[in-house]
């Protein structure tokens, strides 16, 4: 058997934050309501979350880089809805701010998870904020307890 290195979805004891946007709010509190109940469910305390509102997508990495780099959080978690105009202006939000998401992670060396939707209407984006399509708060808050976990394990094996 080859050793496994592979994070639980235990927690408990973690200190999280979440930069949200409030542009598509309609959307974007749907996914903070299904981040904040993952992470309540997997037995984080409401005083050990930390919820930072931004306007907009544009605005979310540069409060979630410093909170990643703070030393506070054990992960901090994106959320947002980009949803496509009649313009390209979308395609100047989605890249920079996806590449500047993954770069705090990188930087910081704590994981910063991705839920910003990029969507082409309401109805795409509503269906992935608890509609047929799920919901990507849900993701991005298991995906920040498995990266915890995943990491600590690393540490455990020298790693
Ligand atoms: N911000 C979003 O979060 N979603 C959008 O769909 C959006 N659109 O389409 O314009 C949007 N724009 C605002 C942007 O994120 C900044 O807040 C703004 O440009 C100020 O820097």
């Amino acid at each position: 058997m080859p050793n496994l290195l592979d994070g639980n979805l235990l927690a408990g004891d973690i200190h999280v934050a979440i930069v949200v946007s409030r542009f598509n709010d309609l959307v974007t509190d749907r996914l903070l309501a299904g981040a904040i109940d993952t992470f309540r469910r997997h037995g984080v305390a409401d005083n050990r979350i930390t919820v930072v509102r931004v306007p907009g997508a544009f605005e979310i990495p540069l409060p979630a880089k410093r909170l990643a780099e703070s030393g506070k959080f054990n992960a901090v978690v994106c959320l947002g809805a980009v949803i496509q105009g009649e313009t390209s202006h979308h395609e100047y939000i989605n890249h920079p701010m996806a590449s500047a998401i993954m770069q705090a992670s990188l930087s910081s060396g704590v994981p910063v998870t991705f839920g910003v939707l990029t969507c082409s209407s309401m109805e795409q984006a509503l269906d992935r904020a608890g509609g047929k399509a799920g919901n990507k708060g849900i993701e991005a808050s298991l995906a920040a307890i498995e990266s915890i976990n995943l990491l600590t394990q690393m540490t455990s094996h020298g790693i």
